[in-house]
């Protein structure tokens, strides 16, 4: 008898187009137990933390796939919205908007979502107080929204916001 496989949880991350979600998926699983699955529009890799198994799916962000999105929306333990925090144009900021709209809009209300303000590393890039700002937090009702500053240009690792992820999916 082998040990009881993992509890699997799923995990979106989801953003706009060029946000850095690729880049921060391949951050975070930084030299850990991955195991690549086939790509069929997204890419989903599986990575064990303490005694569960994330199952992150990077899904692709261009306006064509972003219609895509619902498909993935199902059994969503929490959500990793990625922010370009550096990219201050109007177009792009209301392209963050309107995803993170549709991500409130399509998902499970007990569904945590986790947003990363990517790009710290880019001396313009916006706090989380501005991140709220932009996203309009505080008229998400009850939904469970935590900002974290992130960038995946520089040495300090994601273990805070991989902690936390694991905090929201076990109740901790
Ligand atoms: N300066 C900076 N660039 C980043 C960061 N994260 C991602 N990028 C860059 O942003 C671009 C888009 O990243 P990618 O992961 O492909 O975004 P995706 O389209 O959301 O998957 C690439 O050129 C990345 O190198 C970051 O934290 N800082
Ligand atoms: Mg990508």
């Amino acid at each position: 008898m082998g040990a009881a496989p993992p509890p699997i949880h799923k995990i979106l991350i989801l953003g706009a187009e060029s946000s850095g979600k690729t880049s921060v998926l391949n951050y975070m699983i930084q030299k850990r137990n991955q195991i690549p699955s086939p790509t069929f529009g997204h890419n989903k890799i599986f990575y064990d933390f303490n005694n569960v198994r994330f199952e992150f799916w990077d899904v692709g962000g261009s306006k064509q796939n972003t219609f895509n999105w619902q498909q993935y929306y199902q059994n969503t333990s929490a959500i990793i919205f990625v922010v370009d925090a550096s990219n201050l144009f109007d177009s792009k900021m209301n392209e963050s908007k309107q995803c993170f709209k549709q991500v409130i809009e399509n998902t499970n209300e007990k569904s945590k979502i986790i947003v990363f303000g990517n790009k710290q590393d880019l001396p313009q890039a916006m706090n989380t107080s501005e991140i709220y700002e932009l996203l309009d937090l505080s008229n998400v009702g009850n939904r469970d929204v935590k900002i974290f500053e992130t960038s995946t240009k520089n040495q300090k690792g994601m273990l805070a916001e991989i902690q936390y992820l694991y905090a929201s999916v076990t109740n901790q």
